[in-house]
């Protein structure tokens, strides 16, 4: 399919792929705004997102197979994962690509959203995705109103309305602000395996916990995309991206050299093919035209934050007691497991066992949300307010939680305290 796409493509458009860098995008610098400030305050962009997207869907029916209809939109990510079962280049999940692929994602489809709201006489400059902020306001979570709207306020269907399923909707699922703590491959991700989730802290944490909580299309690696919420979520994960880039003690890139060594291409508005490199994607307020509001909070960065390794003897995990003070009065202390062995793709909790307790303290959520084959996984998880818990003087077992409660098979478990 995405072959056959590529192909149409060419035969319409025979233009030479171009490098993002050589291609000027003179656009102004537009804000993507949350769904919740568009709501309260400028519902007609509002009307003009919607728009474009029935354009978009409209426009398809006729031409479902040039890559700038939603079909063909949807089938990159898709197309793009299945692509990573095989070629590590493509590991766009579970790797340090996963930031800087789903960035260039991004760009090219607001650019052809762009070009469907004119009608496809132009490329508006000012159209950009709304960010779907559930990071920060926990009442937006479960409630992304410019996609689950039954109507539009002239009383039209709203045409984001997707078929999801709402399952969970925790209050840990969001908790995306410890993630922020990490730096370099512990942010990013690490390098691609083609049997391992190496995860950087948000992607199997709070990114697929969204995914996985929205359900429907979205639950799932290979339907995500059908859903266009998927991009208003990946529009917030890409703003976490760059409120940690500013950061003190954040990196621009886990390790140039090595991480840079791919290129992607992308089809653009005008139907012209680009290639793009994840450096290309790192400065993407004057590569990419686009900028995200200030965090209300401040945040911390990873600047000042340690690792202590939680030592492991008599199948218990035993925080070292000279830190035990340093430990309990941190900001954010996260439970970061490099390597879990994992049966396969999943949701999976952890949870303390703790000496004299009947009840096992639950510590947290992730999910391995790549494809069958994947044996292990990398987990970052904000246990600020179960540290207490985790600093028994006799130790603690760590439990992973699927179906059934087994013990944790990882070689390293680390505290990480900001
Ligand atoms: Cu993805």
């Amino acid at each position: 399919m995405a072959g056959s796409a590529a192909l149409c493509a060419a035969a319409a458009f025979p233009l030479a792929a171009t490098a993002l860098p050589e291609r000027a995008d003179d656009r102004p610098i537009v804000p993507r705004r949350t769904i919740v400030d568009l709501v309260r305050n400028d519902p007609a962009t509002v009307a003009r997102i919607r728009l474009a997207y029935a354009n978009m869907f409209a426009w398809s029916k006729e031409h479902p197979d040039d890559p700038r209809s939603w079909p063909q939109q949807a089938a990159i990510h898709t197309h793009a994962a299945a692509r990573g079962e095989n070629d590590p280049n493509y590991l766009i999940h579970g790797s340090y690509f996963f930031f800087p692929w789903h960035r260039a994602y991004l760009y090219f489809h607001e650019r052809i959203l762009a070009w469907h709201l004119t009608e496809r006489t132009a490329l508006d400059p000012t159209l950009r995705l709304p960010v779907w902020n559930w990071d920060t306001n926990y009442t937006e979570l479960s409630n992304p109103t410019i996609y689950t709207d039954k109507t539009d306020v002239s009383g039209a269907p709203n045409p984001l309305l997707h078929e999801r399923s709402f399952l969970y909707f925790e209050r840990d699922d969001i908790k995306a602000l410890s993630a922020l703590t990490f730096t370099g491959r512990d942010f990013f991700g690490y390098p691609p395996a083609l049997d391992a989730s190496h995860n950087g802290a948000v992607e199997n944490g709070v990114h697929a916990n969204v995914h996985v909580d929205m359900g429907g299309d979205m639950g799932s690696i290979h339907t995500a995309a059908n859903d266009p919420v998927f991009f208003a979520h990946h529009a917030n994960i890409d703003k976490l991206w760059a409120w940690w880039a500013t950061l003190p003690g954040a990196t621009p890139a886990p390790a140039p050299g090595d991480w840079d060594r791919v290129a992607w291409t992308f089809t653009d508005w005008d139907g012209s093919e680009i290639v793009v490199r994840p450096a290309d994607v790192v400065h993407y307020e004057t590569a990419l035209r686009y900028s995200y509001a200030k965090p209300e909070l401040p945040l911390t960065g990873p600047a000042g934050a340690t690792d202590y390794a939680l030592v492991h003897t008599h199948s218990r995990w035993h925080a070292p007691t000279e830190v035990r003070q340093r430990i309990l009065s941190a900001n954010h202390v996260s439970l970061k497991c490099l390597n879990i062995g994992v049966p396969g793709p999943g949701r999976y909790g952890i949870a303390a066992i703790v000496p004299g307790r009947t009840i096992p303290q639950h510590l947290g959520w992730f999910t391995v949300f790549i494809h069958h084959g994947v044996k292990s996984s990398n987990a970052f998880l904000d246990v600020s307010e179960a540290r207490a818990a985790l600093l028994h003087p006799d130790g603690i077992r760590l439990a992973l939680v699927g179906k059934d409660l087994t013990e944790l098979a990882v070689a390293t478990a680390v505290l990480h305290v900001r």
